[in-house]
């Protein structure tokens, strides 16, 4: 049945197709559901069309090239399902095809680059330093960006904005860190051009978007009329604060519901402290007590009682007139409950050691600063100890020193895993000391369900 339904094409588009303006690295759900939506419903949508670039896979360019850049955004609350076609990406291009990457970046009506490269790729353009020396093609995001930086500047084609879209505090700064750094290896004149001509615009982002399955795309045909390979599912709810210049103009995003702010820290602290921070929370606690998803893990009483106290631990940290924390933290509860939007605790579980040095770390530090222990943010760490000590294989850029550390026992392995998120914090003894006591009332739910009944094997 599904076979004979015509592809998804741009007969059924809401508009023409855009000429390229944007350019994307990191083709994934989240993009789609976030920035390119955003574009879409730009009131000048017309005039910016985005050539995205996927990472380190070809597939999601290959699905979505052969459906001429379409997909169906299907937004699923408790209330249904709806749908909408978005056509802002007009180019779906394989990463490893940086001559178009750097063709593109380099001409002049290219006004703005966008990442979702992951917080972990941040960290990883170093190695593309003697590949560019030498020549031969950059693998990494940033590197891959650094030669067609390169090129716009061979090109005289004037400045451009780049913007990162991934969840890390300061993700401006981070990326104009990155991208001089490996700039500054390879060429000091071209350093110095990207300092004078590129912005690197700081973001918050916020949309929940879980990888879409095999049912998402039978229901999208069964409903739409057409078949999508690649549609994206995904909450109501959208934000983006942005901060920062765009010297080469921008889409009107803000008709779509976006901010633009002089400061953006408040408002990532808040998104990262206390929407990612309790993500990072149910992803351990709620593995470890035998949870798959968001809202499965909310509803145990162990798991949502170590958010509350993180929250309101964050919380007092969080100041700023319009942060609303306790309207947010409401909002938060309601779509973490979104039970029909299956978000899998294992994808948010990956790459702890990035993430949790933007989570925990700082309340943990703001909370000792202030004289109290910080133990709930402490147990996010905890958390994270003692689900890799059942789980060694968690993907994590740091897997190699997680695996050393998982050697270790008691308190050392403890410390040693702290050391991958803060010095400082894992020559704390009383900071080391409570993570380990923490950690030791998560059990993996197996040995939990041998436990003696009492059902609740943590200390939270
Ligand atoms: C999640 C985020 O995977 C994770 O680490 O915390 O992807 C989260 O779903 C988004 O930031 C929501 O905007």
């Amino acid at each position: 049945m599904t076979a004979a339904l015509p592809r998804l094409n741009r007969d059924v588009a809401p508009n023409p197709k855009a000429p390229v303006r944007i350019v994307h690295l990191g083709l994934g759900a989240f993009h789609r559901s976030h920035q390119a939506w955003f574009t879409q419903h730009a009131g000048d949508a017309g005039e910016w069309g985005i050539a995205s670039f996927t990472g380190r896979r070809p597939d999601a360019a290959d699905v979505l090239a052969g459906q001429d850049g379409l997909f169906t955004v299907v937004e699923r609350s408790d209330a249904g399902d709806s749908f909408e076609v978005v056509g802002s990406i007009v180019e779906a291009v394989d990463g490893a095809n940086v001559g178009r990457l750097v063709e593109l970046v380099a001409a002049p009506q290219t006004a703005v680059v966008t990442l979702t490269i992951t917080e972990a790729a941040y960290g990883l353009g170093a190695d593309d330093v003697p590949l560019l020396v030498s020549g031969a093609q950059p693998t990494t995001p940033l590197g891959r960006l650094v030669l067609g930086l390169a090129a716009r500047k061979d090109a005289d084609a004037g400045p451009l904005a780049v913007v990162s879209c991934d969840n890390l505090s300061e993700n401006g700064n981070v990326a104009r860190d990155g991208v001089l750094g490996i700039a500054r290896e390879f060429d000091g004149g071209l350093a110095a051009w990207i300092e004078a001509n590129v912005s690197f615009v700081s973001t918050s982002v916020d949309r929940i978007t879980p990888r879409p399955t095999a049912d998402d795309v039978a229901l999208v045909s069964e409903k739409c009329g057409y078949r999508d390979d690649a549609p994206v599912v995904t909450e109501p709810f959208r934000n983006w604060v942005l901060s920062g210049d765009f010297p080469a103009g921008r889409p009107r995003w803000e008709d779509a519901g976006a901010v633009f702010v002089d400061d953006i820290e408040p408002y990532e602290n808040r998104k990262l402290w206390l929407l990612n921070g309790a993500h990072s929370i149910l992803a351990y606690a709620g593995q470890l007590r035998g949870h798959t998803t968001v809202a499965e893990a909310l509803a145990d009483p162990v798991c949502s009682q170590a958010v509350e106290e993180f929250w309101d631990e964050a919380s007092r940290h969080l100041t700023g007139d319009d942060l609303r924390i306790p309207e947010y933290r409401a909002a938060l509860l309601d779509r973490f409950g979104n039970s029909r939007i299956a978000h899998h605790l294992a994808q948010i579980a990956m790459d702890a050691s990035t993430k949790l040095r933007m989570r925990a770390v700082p309340v943990l530090r703001a909370e000792r600063a202030a004289g109290r222990t910080g133990e709930a943010a402490a147990r996010m760490i905890a958390v994270w100890a003692a689900y890799v000590e059942s789980n060694p294989g968690l993907q994590d850029p740091q897997s190699g020193a997680v695996a050393q550390a998982n050697q270790l026992y008691g308190l050392d392995r403890i410390a040693a895993l702290v050391s991958l998120l803060d010095g400082g914090l894992s020559r704390d003894s009383g900071v080391v000391k409570l993570i380990e006591e923490l950690s030791a009332g998560f059990v993996p739910a197996a040995e939990h369900a041998a436990a003696s009944g009492s059902g609740v094997g943590a200390t939270a």
